[in-house]
């Protein structure tokens, strides 16, 4: 047989060939669009990774800004890696920022928002009595109470530690009336008190010029209530004044100042002052410096919740002008005033209480009682104020576009 002529098998296995080929190609074609899809994925799920790493570095980037004393919003878009970040920060409660920060990666957009808190270290300080003044202290209790104990009491006040302090210690003289009491040192809390009960420092001279204890150092005590140079004598020969709070606590000018309006407790008017105390409901924060800068301020309403944690609250004006008048609630930490006046209310501080200017204490009306309690465990953990911050992430979430947008 013939085998030139096409029979209808040959054809059959062309045909099946060339499908083959299609088959093959169809394939190939769809193996290359799925490849190159899954290469988009992957490209895409990169981006939205670094969207991530972006944003986190727009929260670490505010941390730095904000631990120099800086604000801690980033408002021009800051490249970083393949994207860019934008950060708004927002106050958060004391010593509190919230920090938002929104990256974009290609066309890719992640947001996470971190609460951040200042968190200062502590500070010791020495205070030469429960009571210090620059000029002069006063007290008055009838027919209430007032009680000076310069003695080392608990944090909480309910107990007595050991010697503590002078109960006052002051520049000018001291006047007592009434049943107002005065220990320190170790001695109880007696009425009419003088300085040979070892409760009361007074006519102190700060800075005379003048060897007053002859030992050939001139004005070589710090106004501490500490034997600074171990001679047996107590601030017996003072430096100078300090001229201002930062002064007294050793800081560079402006330090109180500067901690206050970081950790957002720095006010320039009474009103501003109680509308926070009523949002922290009706107590100071613990671990804060407090910073009042105003002339005036009465009543004096340290709310009536004893802060958790020593706190300092600094009222003082331009050439030591303050004056905090009647004073009311309760408080535990270091107070630096101008001058205080107090004759009615009652009032309790657990520290030390110190001005540049007089102290007035007095209980006028019945059931009144003032306690002014010394307390070194207070007084050894004061935060240390600062003009940089130490923020620490607190808590970390990853955010709704729509929540970005409005403030906490
Ligand atoms: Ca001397
Ligand atoms: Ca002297
Ligand atoms: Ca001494
Ligand atoms: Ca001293």
């Amino acid at each position: 047989m013939d085998r030139n002529d096409n029979s209808p098998e040959d054809g059959t296995v062309l045909f099946a060939m060339a499908l083959l080929t299609l088959v093959i190609s169809g394939l190939a074609m769809a193996y290359y669009q799925v490849a190159g899809t899954e290469t988009l994925l992957i490209k895409q799920d990169i981006s939205i990774l670094e969207a991530l790493h972006v944003a986190e570095a727009g929260i670490d980037t505010s941390i730095d800004s904000l631990n120099q004393g800086l604000p801690g919003a980033i408002v021009a878009p800051q490249a970083f890696g393949s994207g860019t970040f934008l950060v708004q920060d927002f106050a958060g409660g004391p010593g509190r920022r919230v920090l938002r920060s929104r990256a974009v990666v290609g066309d890719i957009e992640r947001r996470v928002e971190a609460v951040v808190e200042d968190r200062p270290g502590l500070m010791r300080v020495d205070c030469s009595g429960a009571v210090s003044a620059g000029l002069f202290a006063y007290l008055l209790g009838s027919p209430g109470l007032v009680l000076i104990d310069g003695r080392d009491h608990s944090h909480t006040g309910d107990l007595v530690l050991g010697m503590g302090r002078f109960g006052i210690s002051t520049a000018g003289d001291v006047y007592a009336f009434g049943d107002a009491k005065v220990g320190g040192y170790g001695n109880v809390p007696i009425v009419n008190p003088d300085q040979s009960d070892g409760v009361l420092d007074y006519d102190i001279s700060y800075g005379d010029l003048i060897d007053n204890d002859a030992d050939g150092a001139i004005d070589e005590e710090m106004f501490n209530g500490i034997d600074d140079d171990d001679d047996g004598k107590i601030d017996e020969d003072l430096v100078g004044y300090p001229s201002d709070p930062d002064a007294y606590l050793g800081v560079p000018t402006n330090t109180l100042r500067e901690a206050a309006i970081r950790g957002g407790t720095y006010f320039s008017s009474q009103l501003d002052y109680e509308l926070y105390l009523t949002l922290q409901g009706g107590g100071l924060p613990g671990g804060q410096v407090i910073y009042l800068d105003f002339e005036h301020w009465y009543p004096a309403d340290f709310g009536d919740n004893l802060n958790l944690l020593p706190s300092i609250v600094v009222h003082h004006h331009e050439e030591n002008l303050g004056l905090t008048e009647e004073l009311e609630g309760r408080f535990k930490g270091l107070l630096l005033s101008d001058n205080i006046w107090h004759f009615t209310g009652g009032f309790q501080l657990v520290g030390a209480s110190h001005t540049s200017g007089y102290q007035v204490w007095g209980a006028t009306e019945l059931g009144d009682v003032v306690e002014i309690l010394y307390s070194e465990d207070v007084l050894n953990r004061l935060p240390e104020p600062s003009l940089n911050g130490n923020y620490q992430v607190i808590s970390w979430r990853e955010i709704s576009e729509a929540a970005a947008l409005v403030a906490p």
